[in-house]
């Protein structure tokens, strides 16, 4: 490979590999051997080569699943004044809004549901809880609780919970929302593809029907690398 440590030219090959679209986005490096092999230096050469490439932020490690090409993270500015939804948001982006299924079913509510939502002894609880999903990118785990008089069919909810409940004359009108900074644990942080441990927002969000009854009690947990929380301030008298 010519003069010059050897990592620095393996480095270059593997940054030419992706500049020349061999390797794009998200792609998986071959194992620390296989490369050994194929560009026929030492396996600490391969090491110094990526470490180096991770440093750069041009190749992220993954505990357990290996070596990938890093994805610049859109990074979404989400205001803090309005209350709409996750889909709504993301079809003004232009972007395309999923959802994985994490739960979805009416259940006993937990102490904290009844309390929450203002449930009396006997009721039951709607939970809609995804793994919510922008062009492909996992954005956030909502896990959504509401009332099975207000929603009683959770699998009525296909694309957006705002949608099903505004069609049944229960969209939310006002909302309380806290924020925290919390680090992600590992099955949390490998649903949101990032790393154990990595930055998140806690996100609460209790929000109300006009008649003043809470219509949902959400907990999520978005990217810390993905998310702004934008708001106007005026000066209070
Ligand atoms: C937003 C809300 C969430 C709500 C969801 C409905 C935050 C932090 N959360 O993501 O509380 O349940 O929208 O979205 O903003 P959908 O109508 O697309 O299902």
């Amino acid at each position: 490979m010519g003069s010059g440590p050897l990592y620095l030219k393996l480095r270059n090959r593997v940054e030419k590999a992706i500049d020349e679209g061999l390797l794009t986005d998200g792609d998986a490096l071959p194992s620390e051997r296989d490369i050994a092999e194929l560009a026929d230096v030492s396996r600490v050469t391969v090491r110094k080569a990526v470490q180096d490439l991770v440093k750069d932020g041009i190749l992220v490690q993954r505990h357990g699943s290996g070596t990938f090409v890093s994805k610049p993270v859109a990074r979404v500015e989400q205001p803090l004044s309005r209350l709409t939804s996750f889909t709504e948001d993301m079809t003004r982006r232009g972007w395309h809004a999923q959802s994985r299924w994490l739960t979805r079913g009416r259940f006993a509510p937990s102490p904290e549901e009844m309390v929450s939502l203002g449930l009396a002894p006997g009721d039951e609880v709607s939970r809609i809880e995804r793994l919510r999903i922008a062009d492909a990118m996992p954005l956030a785990i909502e896990r959504a609780s509401i009332s099975a008089q207000l929603l009683p069919d959770p699998d009525l909810v296909d694309v957006s919970l705002y949608a099903v409940l505004e069609a049944h004359g229960h969209r939310p009108v006002r909302a309380l929302q806290r924020i925290s900074a919390t680090n992600l644990r590992a099955e949390d942080a490998e649903l949101l593809g990032v790393e154990a441990g990595d930055a998140g927002l806690r996100i609460e969000r209790i929000s109300y029907l006009e008649s003043g009854r809470v219509v949902e009690f959400t907990r999520s947990l978005y990217r810390g690398d993905a998310y702004d929380f934008v708001a106007e301030l005026t000066i209070g008298k």
